[in-house]
């Protein structure tokens, strides 16, 4: 453990040390952000008001429609020239989500990955490969920042050029490896086909996140890296990766929450739900000095749980994400998230973890067209076979009637950084244009 003194502070304590920083981003929000004292006004509530953290339930949420509408600095707590460093994320529509990041957000940012990576059993020493995309995407200098932080050796690879990594993992003897878990496969998948075996390689931890991934998809990493698969979740508007992570008991990420302030609503009435029910991720930075953000809306659903784990660490669980309420396909009535799809669909006999889900409107109803890959050496004569099963369990465990198609081996398109994995054709009520939905931050 990296600092056992906060990550272990029994929950009294941390809940004072909540109050006292959610007082003091209050202030910093009230005072320098004209929307946030706008909304903190007409909700008659003045950061002296703050009495306990049930009062949070008070303050008004931020969306990520806000930083849009703001655009790029509006939301900024600090004039540009005192800050350290932006990033953004490019959206399909419209303008680009930017953030901004004072000397003292960077050192603290640093320190929470570093305490991430420690969480997940990185060593100073090791050698840790950096397979995420470096530029205005988080996750390249977020976790370059906190490896180096904790004393580890980065490998600054970034994404793409997979056959050099495959080298470069075996040459530099990494024992870490940083990447989205799709990517993390496509690193696998090219190992193989090149006869290099990974799982024979110093590879021990892998630290995956910054996008969805199912158990089904965890084992067959494990499997074929030969390492313990780490999730670790985080958002740029927020900070970046490091705001969660997984121990290695692999049990929920520990929401670090000396820095951040952790609920869960029901997204369609905005009210806070219990500890360990299903819903929308909010998220209120506590120490943030250039973007303070007020019950940010993450669109992420997922549950708390309040238990000390049995690492010892105090701070509160997120349990895996499961999908974005905004990436909720609804078919012929039925909710389904990606990662239902995924969480069936790999691990099938004879089925590569690649897949694409495309949504069509056939006449009035929705229908939905699953791309799946056939293993190498998979006889093309069992295709037909291989796509009836596949059908059969979506209808009996997804509950939604597929048409299925099984490719050749490596026909689905691989990403080197946030997989796309539906494909949406329906057309969209405000245009009549089909779209394809989806985040293209890439990772
Ligand atoms: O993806 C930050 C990051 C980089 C996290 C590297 C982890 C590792 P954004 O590009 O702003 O930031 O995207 C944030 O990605 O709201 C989730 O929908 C999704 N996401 C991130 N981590 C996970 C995870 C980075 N572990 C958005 N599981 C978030 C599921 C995740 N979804």
């Amino acid at each position: 453990m990296l600092n056992p003194g906060v990550e272990t502070l029994p929950r009294e304590k941390l809940d004072m040390l909540q109050i006292e920083r959610l007082r003091a981003t209050l202030r910093n929000a009230y005072d320098h952000v004209p929307l946030h004292r706008a909304r903190l006004d007409a909700a008659g509530f003045r950061p002296g008001d703050l009495r306990s953290l049930d009062d949070v339930a008070h303050l008004p949420f931020t969306l990520k429609s806000d930083l849009r509408d703001h655009y790029p600095f509006g939301l900024f707590a600090r004039p540009v020239a005192q800050l350290a460093r932006l990033h953004a994320s490019s959206g399909t529509t419209g303008k680009a989500t930017v953030v901004g990041y004072t000397r003292g957000d960077l050192d603290r940012w640093a320190d929470l990955m570093a305490r991430s990576l420690a969480c997940a059993g990185v060593r100073r020493g090791d050698v840790l490969h950096n397979a995420y995309g470096y530029g205005l995407f988080t996750g390249g200098l977020g976790a370059h920042d906190g490896a180096e932080r904790l004393g580890a050796v980065v490998v600054p690879m970034s994404g793409g050029s997979t056959e050099r990594q495959v080298a470069l993992i075996t040459d530099f003897g990494a024992r870490v490896l940083c990447s989205t878990p799709s990517y993390a496969l496509a690193i696998a998948e090219v190992a193989e086909r090149q006869g290099v075996d990974l799982r024979a390689s110093a590879l021990a931890i892998g630290i995956f996140g910054a996008e969805p991934w199912s158990a089904a998809m965890r084992k067959e990493i494990e499997e074929r890296l030969g390492l313990l698969a780490i999730d670790i979740y985080g958002l740029s508007e927020i900070m970046g990766p490091g705001v969660a992570c997984e121990c290695r008991l692999q049990n929920g990420l520990h929401g670090w929450e000396d820095h951040f302030l952790f609920e869960v609503i029901d997204p369609d009435s905005g009210r806070a739900l219990p500890d360990g029910e299903a819903g929308e991720l909010v998220i209120t930075t506590l120490t943030k000095e250039a973007l303070p953000l007020l019950r940010y809306r993450t669109r992420d659903v997922t549950r708390l749980v309040a238990e000390r784990c049995d690492c010892g660490r105090t701070h509160r669980r997120i349990l895996r994400i499961t999908g974005r309420n905004d990436d909720m396909l609804i078919i012929r009535g039925v909710n389904v998230y990606p990662s239902q799809i995924e969480a069936v669909l790999v691990g099938r006999p004879g089925v590569a973890p690649h897949y694409l889900i495309v949504v069509e409107r056939r006449g009035a109803l929705d229908h939905v067209r699953l791309e799946v890959e056939a293993l190498p050496g998979v006889d093309v004569d069992s295709h037909d076979a291989m796509a009836r099963d596949v059908a059969h369990c979506m209808k009996s465990l997804v509950g939604i009637s597929t048409d299925v198609t099984v490719m050749p081996p490596g026909a689905i398109p691989r990403s080197t950084g946030k997989a796309v994995r539906v494909r949406d054709l329906r057309p969209k009520a405000t245009d009549g244009v089909p779209a394809t939905p989806g985040d293209d931050r890439r990772g």
